[in-house]
């Protein structure tokens, strides 16, 4: 439960569809304690046919520029191999870099690659928590996403993988330039002519969190497309609660 304004809030809803029930002495305390980390949200709602997602502003423009800067210093990107990803047998380069960090022992397998999570920096813990302040989900993994500018992008994909616990959403931070986010859902990227689903399209802001609930990632595909006018790199932190004895193995 999160405090908004003098009542509980229970879910990770938007405005519109939170249950508010009156602080009992006991949760109001637990709120209490959260102050120190306040990250209240305006929650907007984003819906469609089997799509289920909130958005909103979780840092300042100060605070997202701060962060981006420490980010740039901490995180490390892997290189060689584990920047490569295998599509249909055929190996690629990764048009972005990438990173994983997590709680420990934690890996993370997509694309034919396995990624090992490093230990969590002082930012991303931040980062994380903050995440956790605003949604009441925890998080013990983070996927990290550098475009250094509009040319890098992320293809259309699912986070559909079976070591991702369903009962959590992934929460997906942007820090950076501001880029085109778009879902597409399976039957009409499968069958255009038949499935008229519209794709749905968002602006990622710097400093936003995008909730992708359960049962988006069954159902429509996202991706980054490239955006040839932005010059500025965007590092997109997507956070995620894997089940640990669901990993398919570790890596090597
Ligand atoms: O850069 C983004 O915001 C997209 C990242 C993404 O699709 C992912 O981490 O699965």
């Amino acid at each position: 439960m999160r405090r908004q304004g003098t009542a509980c809030v229970e879910s990770n809803k938007a405005e519109t569809q939170q249950v508010e029930k009156p602080c009992t002495e006991e949760t109001c305390e637990a709120a209490d304690e959260e102050d120190e980390f306040p990250h209240p949200i305006p929650w907007q709602k984003i819906e469609a046919q089997e799509l289920d997602c909130d958005y909103g502003l979780l840092f300042s423009k100060e605070e997202a520029s701060r962060l981006f800067m420490q980010l740039e210093e901490e995180v490390e990107y892997f290189t060689g191999e584990e920047a490569k990803l295998q599509v249909y047998g055929k190996t690629y380069s990764v048009p972005r870099k990438q990173a994983t960090y997590g709680d420990e022992g934690l890996v993370y397998s997509f694309s034919g690659v396995h990624l090992a999570a490093r230990v969590w920096t002082p930012t991303l813990e931040y980062i994380r928590d903050a995440t956790t302040n605003a949604t009441g989900h925890t998080f013990n993994f983070v996927l990290i996403n550098r475009y250094k500018d509009g040319e890098d992008h992320i293809g259309e994909h699912r986070d559909d993988e079976r070591e991702l616990d369903p009962s959590c959403p992934i929460a997906l931070v942007s820090l950076g330039a501001v880029r085109d986010f778009v879902f597409r859902h399976k039957d009409a990227r499968k069958e255009p002519k038949k499935c008229h689903i519209e794709p749905v399209k968002l602006e990622l802001a710097h400093g936003s969190l995008l909730l992708m609930n359960s049962p988006t990632n069954t159902y429509w595909y996202h991706s980054l497309p490239v955006r040839k006018k932005v010059k500025t790199p965007r590092i997109s932190l997507t956070f995620r609660r894997i089940i640990k004895g669901r990993q398919k193995r570790k890596k090597e």
